[in-house]
């Protein structure tokens, strides 16, 4: 399709149509936002030409559509977003994908720089591009359209190269309005050659670390979502399988191999983690999510071996004894030509150990998924969604709360890569709607979000995007009236609900009603699995009810520990 440029007033254009020719060239197939001042008719043009754009109801939520649609393409997503309050909503998501490692650029508009630098009070003025330093890998402001290459492509090449993550780009008013000579416009776009380098490792590094794999007698591999992102899914499962070493899937890692897969080590955590001697991190970080590598939880002469294509991140919690700073598919391509004179053992015995554990937990979740109870709890719920979705193992899986994540997690396998967008590094909710209406508009594949009820509320709003764009997404809402559990009590003895309490007996499916959308109650698994198999052959936007049992459910989930705890009552 013709540029606007072109058809623009003879011989002349301005900074909003070359804005969104720029984001035309660079292959910009979607814009997640909000419109408003003075970003509207930037939206309505960059439709006009081609560009999806998909409209939300909060820009947390668009910013989260397009951290997931960066993850997913390896290209960085798009949220636009107004001034001042727009951008500070926005900003979640920018920071959330910085910290997660996607590729995402918000692109704000904002106010002239003489009435932001002497104070005057604009409307909806604020020092954007400072404030939003801090949250992302870098900002960067456009003054002037002839700059609008430039900027496009330096956002681009920031969000991609290196550690992925957030760019915000902040585009002033004035400079959409500023006219230049269309041919010079048109003259100045292009697109970043190689915006994201594959880095390589040394072979010095990858025999340190074939070295010290041949050494090991309890080997282990943890996988994490950078592995996922960097979709060397063959390399990755062709690795696991030539040395028969055991893995450990992160949550956003879990189907790069199947859940099911023999040499998978998830239902014995603790066992591994406990006695592994020689830890190889795939694109996995020692943080809080593996306790920084330290304590109970670990062997405290355990030797760690990581890949990442961050040379800052290695020894950021355990001194790292063989580090391959590189693109994860060319490390593990290396490592696998490199393999052969390296007596990896299959660790025959270290996996047996495993299996026995294996056994015996799989035993233990097996009663607990098969223990009728009435209400539902989480297992006798999860276990009907579980059974339903193996005959769906492509769909999306987005999922958020905190027993509703903890108990998924465990319950609800993975079989194919990046297809479980969850909470991610900082366990943030209100992902739900934006991850979901990202993944839906990216792939067209169907979505099903499993949401606790005080996630659900987050980002609830954007149920009537979800149904405006008629999204294959079917929310489950596991409704057990609270945050963690729904039987809080109000100390004082007051009227006030407890602080950790919704309203009980909610019915959040009256919202999708409101919308046009499939609503469903149940307070049976019967009930839930008629429901959930009907909304995903309907293929429309749906949303379950299901109620749970309100003292279902443990104060934080599985991570209650990192609460403090205070002997002062
Ligand atoms: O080996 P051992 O014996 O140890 O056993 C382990 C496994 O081997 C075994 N296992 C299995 N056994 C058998 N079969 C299978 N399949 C199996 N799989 C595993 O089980 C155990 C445990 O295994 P697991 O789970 O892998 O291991 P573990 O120890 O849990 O792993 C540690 C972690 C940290 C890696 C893991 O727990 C994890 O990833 N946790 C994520 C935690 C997280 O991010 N939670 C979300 C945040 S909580 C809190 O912040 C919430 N808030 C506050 C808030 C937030 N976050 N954001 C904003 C903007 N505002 C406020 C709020 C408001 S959550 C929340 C809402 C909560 O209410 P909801 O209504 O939404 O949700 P409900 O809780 O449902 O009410
Ligand atoms: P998880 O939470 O699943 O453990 P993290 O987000 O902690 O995963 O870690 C992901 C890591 O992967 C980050 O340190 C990031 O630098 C790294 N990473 C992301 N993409 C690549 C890639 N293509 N090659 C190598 N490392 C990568
Ligand atoms: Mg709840």
């Amino acid at each position: 399709m013709e540029s606007i440029t072109d058809n623009h007033n003879a011989g002349l254009t301005d900074g909003m149509h070359l804005m969104v020719d720029a984001l035309k060239v660079n292959g910009v197939q979607t814009i997640y936002g909000v419109v408003g001042i003075p970003v509207t008719d930037l939206a309505r043009h960059a439709q006009a030409v081609g560009i999806r754009y998909i409209g939300f109801r909060h820009e947390q939520s668009a910013g989260h559509a397009a951290a997931i649609t960066g993850y997913l393409t390896k290209k960085p997503g798009i949220c636009l977003t107004v001034s001042a309050p727009g951008f500070l909503n926005g900003l979640v998501a920018l920071a959330e994908a910085t910290v997660n490692g996607f590729p995402m650029i918000q692109i704000s508009g904002s106010s002239d720089r003489n009435i932001i630098d002497l104070q005057q009070g604009d409307y909806e003025g604020l020092d954007q591009m400072n404030i939003a330093k801090p949250f992302c890998k870098a900002a960067y402001r456009i003054n002037r359209p002839q700059d609008i290459s430039i900027g496009v492509a330096r956002a681009i090449r920031t969000a991609l190269s290196g550690r992925p993550g957030g760019v915000y780009l902040d585009i002033t008013t004035e400079m959409l309005s500023t006219t230049m000579d269309a041919a010079d416009a048109q003259a100045s776009l292009f697109t970043p050659v190689d915006p994201s380098p594959v880095l390589s490792p040394s072979s010095t590094s990858v025999n340190r670390a074939l070295k010290l794999l041949s050494v090991a007698k309890k080997p282990l591999v943890i996988l994490g979502k950078g592995a996922a992102y960097a979709q060397a899914d063959e390399a990755i499962r062709e690795f696991i399988e030539k040395s028969g070493i055991p893995f450990l899937p992160m949550s956003m890692a879990k189907g790069l191999l199947p859940d099911d897969h023999p040499q998978c080590a998830a239902s014995a955590r603790s066992l591994v983690l406990g006695q592994a001697d020689v830890v190889m991190l795939i694109g996995a970080r020692l943080n809080w999510l593996l306790n920084h590598g330290k304590g109970k939880k670990w062997n405290p002469d355990a030797k760690f071996i990581q890949l990442d294509i961050c040379a800052e991140e290695m020894d950021s919690n355990r001194p790292i004894d063989a580090p391959l700073v590189g693109d994860i598919g060319v490390s593990i391509d290396k490592l696998i030509c490199k393999m052969e004179p390296f007596e990896i053992s299959c660790c025959i015995e270290w996996r047996k150990q495993i299996d026995e554990v294996k056994n015996a937990n799989a035993g233990k979740m097996r009663a607990k998924l098969n223990k009728p109870t009435q209400p539902m709890n989480y297992f006798n719920s999860l276990k009907i969604v579980s059974d339903v979705l193996k005959d769906h193992k492509d769909i999306y899986i987005v999922n958020e709360g905190a027993n509703a994540l903890d108990n998924t997690r465990n319950i609800i396998n993975m079989y194919h890569p990046r297809l479980r967008l969850d909470t991610g590094t900082w366990g943030v909710m209100g992902i739900g709607m934006g991850y979901s209406i990202g993944a839906a508009v990216t792939s067209g594949k169907p979505v099903v979000a499993i949401e606790g009820d005080s996630a659900f509320g987050f980002s609830g709003t954007d149920i009537e995007t979800i149904c405006r764009y008629k999204l294959p997404v079917t929310v489950i809402v596991l409704n057990n009236d609270g945050i963690y559990r729904g039987d809080g009590v109000n100390l004082a003895g007051g009227a006030d609900p407890s602080p950790t309490s919704l309203t009980p007996s909610a019915r959040y499916d009256r919202i999708i009603e409101a919308f046009g959308g499939m609503a469903y109650h149940v307070t049976k698994p019967i009930e839930l699995e008629e429901a959930l198999c009907a909304a995903l052959a309907s293929g429309k936007p749906s949303l379950i009810n299901c109620v749970i049992d309100p003292s279902a459910g443990v104060e934080s989930g599985h991570i209650g520990n990192l609460n403090p705890h205070s002997s002062i009552k």
